[in-house]
Parts: C-alpha cells; sequence; structure tokens
C-alpha cells in the first residue's frame, strides 16, 4: 500500500490530491490514508496536507526503505524481487542465501548498512549506515564460465552511466572494478559468481557506492571519496539507485542478446587506466607495463618492455611513473 500512495503523490506532486481520491484509487478508509500518510511523514517525507485540498508531497527522503524502491520500479521492470534491510553483514551474503533457495534473476538486496562489507580476495568494504548504497543483485544469465568476469564491466559501465546522469560529474573506469571521480575511489564492485562444472549458475554482483559520506576513516582518506563530497550536495540514494537499475537492466539485456562486443566500446570510452603505465598486481606475480586496451573478452592487455603482450584476467592495478 505504502508503495501505492507513493506513487500516486509522485505522479501528482504539483497539485493536491485528495484523501477521498486516494482512498479510491487504494480501495480503503481514509483513516488508512491518513495512517499511511503519517508513516512516509516518519521516515522524512515532506507532505502538506490542507484541508479541502487533500495531501501533497513536496520534498522527499533520503531514507531508504522497500517501498522507496520499489515505488520507483516500472511494473515491467526486471527487478520484480526487491530485499531491503536495516543493517545486515553484507549483501553478498545475504544474496548468497536467497540464491540457494532458488532466488529468481532480477533479485536485489539492499542495505542502509553492512557491518562485514567485503571487497576482493576477503578485502574490507567500509558501509557505514544512512550513507552509501550497499547493493547485490542476482542474475541468472545463460553464459560460459569463463564470461562471467564480463558482468563486473557491464556493470561497471552501468553505474558510471547513472552516476553521470544523476550528478554530471565526470565518471572514470579503472580495470576491473573500480569506479573513480577526481582519481578517487567512489564505487567498487565484487562478482561472485556460482557454478556447474561447465555453466554458470547463478551470478551475485555486488555494487558498494559511496554516496553521501562527508569524511573517511584516515585509512581511505586519500584513496576514497563519495558522489556529495565531490558534487558539493547530497544525492537521493533511492533515485540514484533505480538510475543503475535502468542502466544495468538495458545493457545487460544488450549483453545478453549482441555480446560483450556491444559493451566493449562504452567500457572503453571511460576507461583511465588505457594508454598508461600501469603495475599489475596478480595474486602470484607483479607486472609493469602499459596497459594497452581490452580484448574481446573483456581481459586486459598489458605490453612490457619488450613490446611482448600479457592478458591480465585479475590483478588490482595501480597507475605508476617508473
Ligand atoms: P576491492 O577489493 O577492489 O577494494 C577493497 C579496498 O578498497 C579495501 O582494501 C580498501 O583499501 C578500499 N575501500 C574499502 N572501503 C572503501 C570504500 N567505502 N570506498 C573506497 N574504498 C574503500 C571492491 O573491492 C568491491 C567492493 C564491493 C562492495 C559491495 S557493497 C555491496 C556488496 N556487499 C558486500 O559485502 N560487498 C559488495
Amino acid at each position: 500500500m505504502l508503495v501505492r500512495v507513493l506513487q500516486l503523490l509522485r505522479d501528482n506532486q504539483h497539485q493536491f490530491l485528495s484523501g477521498e481520491k486516494i482512498s479510491e484509487e487504494l480501495g480503503c478508509s481514509r483513516t488508512m490514508v491518513w495512517k499511511y500518510i503519517e508513516s512516509l511523514r516518519k521516515e522524512g517525507n515532506e507532505i502538506l496536507a490542507v484541508s479541502n485540498k487533500g495531501y501533497q508531497l513536496i520534498g522527499e527522503t533520503d531514507q531508504l526503505s522497500e517501498h522507496e524502491i520499489k515505488s520507483r520500479l516500472m511494473e515491467d521492470s526486471l527487478f520484480k524481487h526487491v530485499h531491503f534491510k536495516d543493517n545486515v553483514d553484507s549483501t553478498q551474503i545475504v544474496a548468497q542465501r536467497l540464491v540457494n533457495e532458488g532466488a529468481h534473476t532480477g533479485t536485489i538486496v539492499i542495505a542502509n548498512e553492512q557491518t562485514l562489507g567485503r571487497g576482493r580476495l576477503g578485502r574490507e568494504w567500509f558501509s557505514p549506515p544512512d550513507t552509501g548504497i550497499w547493493m547485490s543483485i542476482i542474475v541468472r544469465p545463460e553464459i560460459e564460465l569463463r564470461e562471467a568476469p564480463q558482468l563486473t564491466l557491464v556493470t561497471a559501465v552501468a553505474v558510471a552511466r547513472a552516476i553521470s546522469n544523476v550528478t554530471d560529474l565526470e565518471v572514470g573506469i579503472k580495470w576491473p572494478n573500480d569506479i573513480l571521480i577526481n582519481g578517487k575511489k567512489v564505487v567498487g564492485i565484487l562478482t561472485e559468481m556460482q557454478a556447474d562444472p561447465d555453466r554458470v549458475n547463478s551470478v551475485i554482483i555486488g555494487i558498494g557506492i559511496n554516496t553521501n559520506q562527508e569524511k573517511f576513516p584516515n585509512e581511505l582518506k586519500k584513496i576514497a571519496t563519495s558522489l556529495s563530497m565531490e558534487k558539493g550536495k547530497k544525492i537521493n540514494r533511492a533515485e540514484l539507485i533505480i538510475q543503475i537499475l535502468k542502466e544495468f537492466e538495458w545493457l545487460y539485456d544488450a549483453y545478453l542478446t549482441m555480446g560483450f562486443q556491444f559493451i566493449k566500446p562504452l567500457w572503453e570510452a571511460r576507461a583511465v587506466s588505457i594508454g598508461k603505465r600501469v603495475k599489475a598486481v596478480t595474486t602470484k606475480e607483479v607486472f609493469y607495463g602499459m596497459a594497452i586496451g581490452i580484448d574481446d573478452q573483456g581481459v586486459l592487455l598489458l605490453e612490457d618492455d619488450d613490446g611482448k603482450i600479457h592478458p591480465v584476467y585479475s590483478a588490482d592495478i595501480n597507475h605508476t611513473m617508473d
């Protein structure tokens, strides 16, 4: 019901909507309408109430909830199942549980805070309350195992485009999973796959976005930033989530039907490492070389000083002067 009330108020944002009209639309009493309005107000939505006129939404909350997300999603959206939690260990862990229970493609888990947010290789992901977007998307694509890492690049393009649209900031992608603004990390993407020996069963794509933080712990100060720090104003998280889901939905569809070659130029247009000398740290070795591009599979290509080209499947990339 809260989803419908929010949708009705939003659809009529520049006028008053009578309690009678809302109760008719919802098929409930006007007392119930009043209760819904009160609970939306408690969450921080500014709703005017004028006798003989009705209700008008004049300001939206940044408090995340299932109805804040669902009320903004189109009916035919891929994302039919939204799980919102105020506090979780990690949305990846919750999503894994849902996968085990048979969750459908397009299921999403969103949290207001993570106490055990994780990055790649078991690293920590700082996920404080009320300020960030901590979200996992479950998909079940029919792709080969070797193609699964491409979903990280698909997601990076979707998130970068959504952030550009919402904030107008210049957004770069550092292979494979970082989104940077002014050289600092604003988004991390973690793609975890569940597979049978020959085929992908499901993929959980974790997306962490520093949205409205105004400060970071000392160890992150030099490398991390948030959208509000870069933009100089707060960003509505639910709005940005919807933009990301919209971008992801059409890019994911294009990827499944046309393959990675559709995504490659979109990714390259935002790549910040290509044409630069980089240090690539893999779990086994450290490479220095020129990042010359990605191949048709999304694998990074590094040229060493002897002109030999090395494919890099997974690594941390640092820009270097040496
Ligand atoms: P990563 O391994 O590339 O980056 C992790 C590194 O980034 C950390 O070691 C630290 O140096 C730095 N870092 C930690 N927290 C932040 C932060 N908030 N902003 C900028 N830098 C930071 C990146 O892994 C993948 C992160 C995915 C996070 C999402 S959130 C939703 C989902 N749930 C979950 O537990 N993880 C994913």
